[in-house]
């Protein structure tokens, strides 16, 4: 997937180093472990051997800054241009930028998104608008959302996850459970062969050291009602299961939508959520909003009082939704609402059409600006635009950048971006 010319780890390596490092500096072949550098996710490339003299680890809320002072090693001989005393360092991003600004010298500057996953922040739980880890660290999930995982068993599988969280930055994953389509869980699907999916991607998300969020996909079935005993019965059995983990996060109606009234919504929630807490006292819940999941204004000016931990849902589709509902959520988040983006897509709400990357670069800025979550539709190779793979991929796992769809392509890129 990497298209730089070599990856080596400094922050395992480093930490290593220094330790082993007295006063004389030592020589160190370049290595490769950077996947194994627990939740700090970016990779850092160098070439050639080092001697290192210093480093400087620097955590922020968001961002994990390594900087290595190092001389280059000349030769393989014993002979390193070692610099008498260590420069200022450069704020410089890549080593090819290192390369050829330092002279003897080298500075590499690793810059990585801190990644906020269940081994650093543990159970979630909402403080005001915000997610928060058991560190008191504020988090933010970004993440994928799996097709209709009836449809599109595939791509829960461990391999699948070990990618997205080690080579995307997914911190989260989203196991879509349709209530009612064809095979829907209410609608003649196999319930036993679906909770087993839903258990399998729970234990590989927890594998890989990532939240997991199940999600009680009702869409065609626009009020949540109308199976609102099959849903407590399924959130009873899951969430009893899981009621020890602190990775997973339910959703208890992706998208509300006809003439169903935030009443309606709230009154479902309410059982449901009575339902989980009875097994799981502080799970975060994430609650749909009417109207596709959209009007969290509603939400805002009456939300549920009697349960903590709870984020309300909004959804939107960049080629479609654009200011106005963008207008909406921040609005929302500043009366106070805490605010779930738990699925999105770049293209129209149809799910297909036309991809306009501008509104959904200006969408993920507001969404970072206020750390708001935020997880993509959907992993699985459909011939429409939000699937992330390409149509002729039938891979289920170790995708290269060619077989990402072009919102396959841009998600990548957004989530390994800096
Ligand atoms: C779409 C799928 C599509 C499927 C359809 C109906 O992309 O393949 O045929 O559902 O099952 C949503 C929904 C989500 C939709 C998506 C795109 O939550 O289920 O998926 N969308 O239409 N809300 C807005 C858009």
């Amino acid at each position: 997937m990497k298209k730089r010319k070599k990856a080596v780890t400094i922050l395992l390596l480093i930490m290593v180093l220094l330790q082993g490092c007295s006063q004389k500096p030592e020589v160190q072949d370049t290595v490769k472990q950077i996947e194994e550098s627990k939740g700090q996710g970016k990779e850092i490339e160098t070439t050639g051997q080092y001697a290192v003299k210093d480093m400087i680890i620097e955590e922020t809320t968001n961002k994990t800054e390594v900087v290595v002072m190092a001389a280059e090693v000349e030769s393989k001989t014993e002979s390193i241009t070692e610099p008498e005393e260590v420069k200022d360092t450069v704020a410089i991003k890549t080593t090819e930028e290192a390369e050829t600004t330092a002279e003897g010298m080298v500075t590499i500057i690793g810059e990585s998104k801190k990644l906020n996953v269940p081994s650093i922040t543990g159970a979630l739980h909402v403080e005001g608008t915000k997610l928060m880890g058991s560190n008191g660290e504020e988090v933010q999930l970004r993440g994928i959302s799996t097709h209709g995982i009836a449809w599109f068993p595939d791509y829960i599988n461990e391999e699948c996850f070990r990618q997205l969280r080690n080579e995307w930055n997914v911190n989260v994953v989203r196991l879509a459970l349709y209530t009612a389509e064809y095979n829907g869980y209410c609608t003649g699907g196999d319930r036993e062969y679906l909770k087993n999916l839903i258990r399998n991607g729970v234990n590989y998300a927890k594998e890989q050291d990532m939240y997991v969020i199940v999600d009680w996909h009702i869409l065609s079935d626009s009020n949540p009602n109308i199976y609102l005993n099959e849903a407590k019965e399924f959130f009873q059995e899951i969430s009893a299961e899981y009621a020890d983990s602190s990775h997973i996060i339910y959703e208890i109606c992706n998208e509300p939508n006809g003439g169903t009234t935030w009443q309606d919504i709230k009154s479902y929630a309410k059982e449901v959520i009575g339902v989980i807490r009875a097994n799981d006292e502080d799970a975060v819940i994430l609650v749909g909003t009417p109207n596709w999941s959209q009007y969290v204004d509603q939400a805002a000016a009456d939300p549920i009082t009697e349960y903590n931990n709870l984020m309300y849902t909004l959804h939107f589709y960049a080629a479609t939704h654009t200011d106005d509902l963008r207008n909406k959520m921040v609005s929302a988040i500043e009366s106070g609402l805490p605010i779930f983006v738990s699925e999105y897509g770049i293209c129209d709400a149809s799910g297909s059409g036309a991809i306009n990357e501008e509104q959904a670069n200006l969408w993920v800025e507001q969404m970072d600006n206020y750390g708001i979550s935020y997880v993509a539709w959907n992993m699985s190779n459909k011939n429409e635009t939000s699937a992330i793979i390409q149509n002729w991929c039938n891979k289920t796992n170790n995708f290269s950048l060619e077989e990402l769809s072009a919102a396959g392509q841009w998600l990548y890129k957004t989530l390994t971006k800096n």
